[in-house]
């Protein structure tokens, strides 16, 4: 339909949803509107006023769209997008929407339309407690993580995967916007003046950029398994019943506790927010202990389920030596602390905030639950490596808010 690649209008969205076979009867009343809301793409979400069949058609701009054309950006993300989907559905295919159709033409993916769901930000903003998350997300983790590792898979077909999921410009996003920009005075950070003090204080902090080095290494040189790589609550959508991982762009071969420490990141963050949103005091007590119990109960999950795969999967020899599982998910709860205390700096400190902060009015309050994120940020770091439950993760979060 297009002979090269071009950001598509309305119209064209719905030329184009009309021409993928099998999807639209030909005489479908498309109605199209653009709802696209994160800080990379287009999303068209289309629907056939008269069947109620819809798609999404999900398009990679050449640039980051959050800040313009003079961030550009590879358009592969939108390939490695979709083959991360595919390759998630092979384990977990309830927990990722269906993927219909790539185009890599026009780096659009025609996907499931999961307009019955919402955002796990928007939730949980609202103090909505989903009973399914915890048992999905674990799942998911120890899944998708599990059967990409080289416990599970042949060597060469790990390496062959390491090379389908090289993502250097994303990858680039990340080693800046997590692990650089926020612990110096870089032109891309963005924060409440009120909070100077706080941010001053990490950017003097020599011990804790140290461990955060150490953090950003492991992050770009540790091929343990394919991540989905930005697994925030804006990229998980949820139902009473159901739970939906999307958006896997930024897809690559890393350390395990990154994806777990996102999770977990932005549960702590919405722990903090909820000092100042505006549930009822004996319900937001409430729903602050469930995002605990929630963020426990998918570690809990996550390790359970990854040791029954280790137990059914692993045959190398020097790998079934006793003790040495409990030395990989060791480290990988310490790697999810440290991961998560960078991501709630980031969100605080740098460019891309989440709106479980930003929507606290006024600036004062604002500012009291952004510090609570800091301290936690870096006690999660500072302290990782004594933890050894993953109570004593959430402990932190606690005394931080003296709970
Ligand atoms: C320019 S992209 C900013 C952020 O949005 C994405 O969701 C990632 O978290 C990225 O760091
Ligand atoms: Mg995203």
């Amino acid at each position: 339909m297009f002979e090269k690649y071009k950001a598509l209008t309305e119209k064209e969205a719905v030329s184009y949803a009309h021409s993928l076979p099998g999807l639209f009867a030909p005489d479908a009343e498309l109605l199209n509107k653009e709802i696209g809301d994160g800080n990379l793409n287009l999303v068209f979400h289309i629907a056939d006023q008269k069947s109620g069949k819809s798609v999404i058609l999900k398009q990679a701009l050449p640039y980051a769209r959050v800040v313009g054309e003079s961030w550009p950006l590879t358009l592969d993300r939108s390939r490695i997008e979709a083959e991360a989907l595919k390759q998630a559905a092979k384990r977990v295919s309830s927990l990722v929407p269906q993927v219909y159709f790539y185009d890599s033409q026009l780096a659009l993916t025609a996907i499931e339309d999961l307009s019955d769901h919402i955002i796990l930000r928007k939730g949980l903003i609202a103090g909505t407690r989903y009973p399914q998350l915890a048992e999905d997300l674990s799942t998911y983790l120890a899944h998708t993580l599990f059967y990409t590792s080289d416990y599970y898979l042949d060597p060469q077909e790990k390496k062959e995967k390491v090379r389908q999921f090289i993502n250097p410009e994303m990858c680039k996003i990340t080693e800046d916007l997590v692990f650089t920009d926020p612990y110096y005075n870089a032109d891309t950070n963005s924060f409440n003046p009120l909070i100077r003090e706080s941010v001053e204080s990490i950017w003097n902090n020599n011990e804790l950029k140290r461990e955060i080095a150490h953090l950003k290494e492991a992050f770009m040189t540790r091929t343990q398994a394919l991540l989905h790589g930005d697994l925030h609550t804006g990229s998980i959508m949820v139902k009473e019943d159901s739970t939906k991982v999307i958006d896997p762009e930024f897809a690559y071969y890393g350390p395990i506790g990154f994806d777990v420490g996102a999770i977990v990141a932005n549960l702590l963050l919405s722990y903090v927010s909820h000092e100042a949103h505006s549930l009822e005091p004996d319900k937001r007590e409430a729903f602050q202990k469930w995002l605990l119990e929630t963020s426990e109960k998918i570690w809990t999950g996550f390790e359970t389920k990854f040791r029954t795969l280790w137990e059914k999967h692993v045959k190398d020899e020097i790998w079934l030596t006793e003790g040495y599982v409990d030395d990989i998910l060791l480290q990988i709860l310490r790697d999810t602390a440290g991961f998560a205390g960078c991501k709630m700096m980031r969100r605080v400190i740098g460019l891309a905030p989440v709106a479980d902060l930003e929507l606290i009015e006024p600036a004062e309050v604002r500012a009291e639950a952004e510090t609570n994120a800091l301290l936690i940020g870096q006690q999660l770091i500072l302290k990782r490596k004594s933890l050894h439950k993953v109570s004593e993760l959430t402990d932190i979060a606690r005394q931080v808010l003296g709970k």
